[in-house]
């Protein structure tokens, strides 16, 4: 993606911060403003360990072991596959996490919240490789780039197994749209024998099915989620199961044909069904009505205990040869402007990746609801889950 590309995704993602704002968290922390700077214990040097709390297959696998092996810092890295569960552990306070990785709508909501602390620029040297496009637009969301580091992004889309789904679909031409593939009951009932999988997250699945009706993917009004669960209720029979995580392995092994979820991981799945040996043709599509954008970002929690080791590990990422590493590992997209010459041809090569400057203008800026809102979502995908 070129710098005028990555303008326009970034404008995109500021036109909804203003949006965001209305959403809130609780519990404000009385002092998050210290920063790892000002507080005196960090004059003495921090015990070599760091916990990080990030989203499953999202780093390449030597990232942790040359980071430990070049400071002697011991790295707990824990996953998670849903932007509620992070959430959920970082309201409750004492996470035991020192580096979080939120999506970045989420991450506003938390920022507010107070439970992050500011970044020390000081201690960040290759915040320099940063895109400064990005960094102006992510500033509109995180004034001063105080808070946070975009680790990758992507957006939320359909994946599918072309042979399988070609297959099923027999005499039925594939749609012009490609969420008719998840949320409409005639293409849906067609593909149920060969496996639809859907993301297990509330704010993900009703986001989509509200874009799929032509709604604000976050809009407040009970209206409008009530005919995104009606909508739903229409394709529950024919859903397989419900796995955010799983989707790669279960599209890579062929165990499902379809999957509503995340563009990176079925590009991920194509990659180790390649590696495997496995044969399947998994492509990520893009609707032409839009997929959803998201930013996942690096945060420091506010009761961080080793906020030093965790500068050090940030700096580390954003070193273009790691930044690139992982990208080519995982198939999402850094925001690190100097890992560019360092991604592998076929990542750059793939359009669902480097997507074009038409479909980053399609892509849905991603929102959040507030709290009765959310209270409603997760009451109806409960009811929507268990399918009554
Ligand atoms: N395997 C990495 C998945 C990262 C997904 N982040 C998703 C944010 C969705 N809104």
């Amino acid at each position: 993606m070129n710098v005028s590309n990555k303008k326009r995704l970034f404008g995109l993602v500021a036109a909804v911060v203003v949006g965001m704002m209305a959403a809130s968290c609780t519990d404000k922390a009385s002092d998050n403003t210290s920063g790892s700077a000002s507080a005196p214990a960090q004059a003495v040097a921090e015990e070599k360990v760091l916990n990080i709390y990030n989203w499953s297959d999202y780093i390449a696998p030597d990232t942790i072991a040359n980071f430990e092996k070049e400071t002697g810092i011991k790295v707990q890295y824990d996953v998670f596959d849903s932007n509620e569960i992070l959430h959920a552990k970082l309201i409750a306070k004492n996470t035991g996490y020192d580096i979080v990785v939120p999506g970045s709508n989420w991450a506003k909501l938390q920022i507010d919240g107070g439970l992050f602390q500011k970044l020390d620029k000081t201690k960040l040297p290759n915040w320099k490789n940063l895109d400064e496009g990005i960094l102006k637009k992510m500033a509109e969301l995180d004034p001063g780039n105080t808070y946070l580091v975009d680790w990758m992004w992507s957006y939320n889309t359909v994946g599918i197994n072309v042979d399988k789904v070609k297959a099923a679909l027999g005499d039925t031409p594939m749609p012009d749209n490609a969420w008719d593939l998840v949320f409409n009951p005639t293409y849906t009932s067609k593909l149920k024998p060969c496996g639809i999988t859907f993301l297990d997250t509330p704010a993900d699945v009703f986001q989509a099915a509200l874009h799929y009706l032509g709604k604000p993917i976050y809009t407040g009004t009970p209206d409008d989620y009530q005919a995104a669960f009606d909508l739903l209720m229409k394709v529950r029979p024919d859903i397989k199961k419900f796995n955010s995580g799983g989707q790669i392995d279960d599209l890579a092994s062929g165990n499902t044909c379809v999957a509503y979820g995340w563009a990176g991981d079925f590009n991920l799945a194509r990659k180790r069904s390649i590696e495997n040996k496995a044969e399947q043709n998994i492509e990520a599509l893009i609707p032409k009505t839009g997929g959803l954008l998201f930013m996942d970002t690096m945060a420091i929690t506010a009761d961080a205990k080793h906020p030093d080791n965790a500068h050090k590990f940030i700096d580390y990422v954003m070193r273009p040869e790691v930044a690139a590493a992982n990208t080519n590992e995982v198939t999402y997209l850094t925001p690190n402007k100097a890992a560019t010459a360092f991604i592998d041809d076929e990542i750059k090569n793939n359009k669902s990746i480097f997507l074009s400057d038409e479909d980053i203008a399609k892509l849905v800026p991603p929102g959040v609801e507030d709290a009765k809102t959310k209270r409603n979502m997760t009451r109806l995908y409960t009811k929507f889950k268990s399918g009554v």
